[in-house]
């Protein structure tokens, strides 16, 4: 059989084809469903996990109230819109191990609104009363989150624009905002808002940038918001590479299914969620979430997952990069770098770590090793790099600063920042150059040059480093002699003096 393209209309015949080994969805997606969720931030990640989640209750469960409407608020967002309006906003996720590799159709975002197209059309659909969450996966930059302060970066050229044009808003918390007031407005109540980022304290850091965006604008709106409003913290786990053409290829040659956007992922995924909601909620219990009642419970996961995978990976990118690997798991085939992450990991991180009733740390750890490993996903390494000013400040330093508190050993955490200041001059051990994709690129860079081997000039950036890290003697000496020893001999000869 021919592949055939993936729409609604060739839905029944796929399944009615023997030949076709995807799992496909069989509730209908017209007519009985309502769109409960409102999505910022369609890519990769957010089609793997929570639209994944959603269509295992449509499918398993028959939850018909939360089909999600997908938004694009940035130019880029157009290709995805128009990969998904062609096949009826289907998709494959792709789940690849050692095991073998399975194909799934989803069908739980039902519609997608791009919002440079028709602003209002956006503000209209969370403003509808069937909408009861408004979730977001909108990168750690998308917060306008001022780490240093830990306040809403007003100054911001796009805050400032959405204060003042209340009716065509550029940013997550303009849209949230506008949206907000009409609710308030009809009598309705605020829709949660629900952040699938990364970041410690999501929920938490999403409510005081919203609330402090709306007292600048109306302090009785802000009010409502803070008394009626939820944002519950989540820690999000699934390792989502970028897709390849080869992906699109395989996926049409082993499953015959023809999908202009497919998603690549690894079989793991994991929710911790707080049950905080002020509109209701999926049953999201009967799709395996871990939805808490305390709050702790969700701080205490994520810093696994963001001190220890996260962290793993920042170790593996930007070293792993200068060194010329192009993959996550090629970086763990290489002994050196395999007991440098584990070393790091156990001696330096682990200790700082809470424990979790019922989780053994060892056991993440491992299973963390075998997610690196996994060679059949292809994760790449410039996807690990990229924004590493919204990761690094939060992956690593806060283990170096509670490190130094607690007089433990942090050398490997410091060799891994000099990596990612020696990866910020845009040339790798051969010789090669390469791009920086960070919002932050320009300053950046102008100071990984200014400085040379000396850390200073980048640790002056306040908002990423703040001001006890700079003054801690023993912290710049470390990672003055990782970028002095990675800028003579490479990542090759420094990484052995890493590891026991
Ligand atoms: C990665 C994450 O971008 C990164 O730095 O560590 O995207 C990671 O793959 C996810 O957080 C896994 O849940």
């Amino acid at each position: 059989m021919a592949p055939l393209k993936l729409n609604s209309q060739n839905l029944p015949r796929l399944l009615a084809a023997g030949g076709v080994k995807a799992k496909l969805p069989t509730y209908p997606r017209n007519g009985v469903i309502k769109e409960g969720i409102v999505h910022i931030g369609v890519g990769g990640f957010h089609r793997a996990h929570l639209a994944v989640y959603i269509d295992q209750l449509m499918q398993n469960h028959g939850v018909m109230d939360y089909a999600i409407c997908g938004v694009g608020l940035q130019p880029f967002d157009a290709t995805m819109r128009d990969c998904l309006r062609l096949q009826d906003h289907l998709y494959t996720v792709i789940e690849r191990s050692a095991k073998g590799t399975s194909a799934h159709v989803v069908g739980s975002i039902s519609s997608f609104l791009f919002a440079p197209d028709d602003r209002e059309a956006v503000i209209a659909k969370m403003a509808h009363p069937d909408t009861h969450i408004v979730s977001l996966t909108i990168t750690e930059s998308g917060y306008y989150y001022n780490e240093n302060t830990h306040e809403l970066q007003t100054e911001n050229h796009n805050i400032q624009f959405d204060l003042n044009n209340e009716n065509t808003p550029r940013t997550t918390f303009g849209f949230l905002y506008a949206a907000l007031v009409r609710r308030y407005q009809q009598g309705l109540k605020p829709f949660t808002v629900l952040s699938c980022d990364n970041m410690q304290k999501n929920g938490s850091i999403t409510r005081h940038m919203l609330e402090s965006f709306a007292r600048l604008r109306n302090p009785k709106i802000a009010k409502w918001i803070a008394e009626h409003g939820a944002f519950p913290n989540a820690m999000v786990d699934r390792i989502t590479p970028q897709t390849s053409a080869i992906d699109r290829t395989t996926l049409a040659n082993n499953f015959n299914i023809e999908d202009a956007w497919p998603v690549v992922t690894e079989p793991f995924m994991q929710w911790v969620l707080e049950d905080q909601f002020s509109d209701g909620r999926p049953p999201f219990e009967q799709v395996s979430v871990q939805v808490v009642k305390d709050v702790h419970d969700v701080e205490q996961f994520e810093k696994y997952k963001l001190r220890l995978l996260n962290a793993g990976h920042s170790a593996i990118g930007y070293a792993g990069h200068l060194a010329g690997f192009q993959y996550v798991h090629q970086v763990m085939e290489n002994p050196v770098f395999r007991t440098f992450i584990w070393q790091m990991m156990q001696e330096e991180i682990k200790p700082l770590l809470p424990q979790i009733p019922g989780v053994s740390i060892d056991n993440y750890c491992n299973t963390l090793m075998e997610r690196f490993s996994n060679p059949t996903i292809m994760d790449q390494l410039p996807r690990i790099c990229l924004n590493a000013s919204g990761k690094v400040p939060q992956f690593i330093m806060p283990s170096i600063a509670e490190a130094i508190w607690v007089t433990g050993p942090f050398r490997r955490l410091c060799f891994v920042t000099a990596a990612w200041f020696h990866y910020l001059n845009g040339i790798d051990d051969s010789g090669r150059t390469f791009e920086i994709d960070d919002p932050m690129r320009e300053e950046l860079q102008a100071k990984a040059r200014a400085g040379g081997t000396n850390p200073a000039e980048l640790l002056s950036i306040k908002s990423l480093f703040g001001d006890d890290l700079r003054g801690d003697g023993r912290f710049v000496q470390e990672v003055t002699i990782a970028m002095e020893d990675i800028a003579r001999d490479g990542i090759m000869k420094t990484l052995p003096k890493y590891i026991n």
